[in-house]
């Protein structure tokens, strides 16, 4: 089976749970992490050899972003919860594993279940050719430059966004997007279904075709699992007090 995780952010226990919970067997499932793997929570370094233990692949999200940035020397460090993550040994080679990560990834559909794709935060409403848009999203070394491009930080940032992509910095639910500002999932016109995080305040949800994978773990919530080929959701709650 092919699952999509919801935002981890170094909640490594309920990561954990989660896959004894599905049975996860790296042998025969594929774990795709939505982004924000580490940052924020209680243990970044354990969510992350976790998430490579198991094979698991995924996007690349903004607190990654951050991570690569703020390791290179290229971002000023703010508060966050990376140290174990920096100094370990395989510290390095784990950051590179996230900053091979794409930020957009199509999840073919098979018989009996349709075909998805996967951003950590949204979709830039002058996306269309999907497929060309994930090549171009990819290409070229991802270097900090890379990290900084405009289309990156779209597709690892946006809530609420105007139809021209203006990105408003709104992070609340989405009812609340201040106008002419709208969740971007509402200037989303493609057939394919769209699987996302980054939106603890919203939680998860599902829309006509979206469906929002981040349900604030971190914050208390739960971590939210979406089992592509029986559109199953599995949640873990929060561990931590
Ligand atoms: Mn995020």
């Amino acid at each position: 089976m092919r699952w999509l995780v919801g935002d981890v952010q170094g909640c490594a226990r309920e990561l954990d749970r989660l896959l004894a919970t599905i049975r996860f067997d790296p042998a025969r499932d594929e774990l795709w992490c939505l982004g924000d793997i580490v940052n924020r929570g209680p243990d970044s370094l354990a969510a992350a050899r976790l998430w490579r233990d198991v094979g698991g692949r995924g996007v690349i999200g903004n607190h990654e972003v951050y991570a690569l940035l703020v390791r290179s020397g290229r971002w000023p460090r703010k508060r966050d919860t990376l140290d174990r993550l920096f100094a370990a040994d395989d510290g390095e080679a784990l950051l590179a594993r996230l900053r091979a990560l794409p930020p957009l990834v199509y999840l073919p559909g098979g018989t009996g279940f349709a075909e998805a794709w996967a951003v950590h935060a949204g979709l830039h409403p002058r996306w269309h050719d999907l497929h060309a848009v994930a090549r171009r999203l990819d290409a070229g070394p991802h270097d900090d430059a890379w990290l900084e491009h405009p289309d990156v930080s779209f597709a690892t940032r946006v809530r609420c966004c105007t139809a021209d992509g203006e990105r408003s910095r709104f992070d609340r639910e989405p009812e609340g997007c201040p106008p002419p500002f709208r969740p971007w999932d509402e200037h989303y016109r493609g057939d394919a279904r769209v699987i996302h995080g980054h939106w603890a305040w919203r939680g998860h949800y599902r829309g006509p075709r979206t469906i929002g994978l981040d349900s604030g773990c971190v914050y208390g919530g739960s971590l939210t699992a979406w089992c592509q080929e029986e559109d199953r959701v599995v949640q873990i709650p929060s561990l931590s007090a």
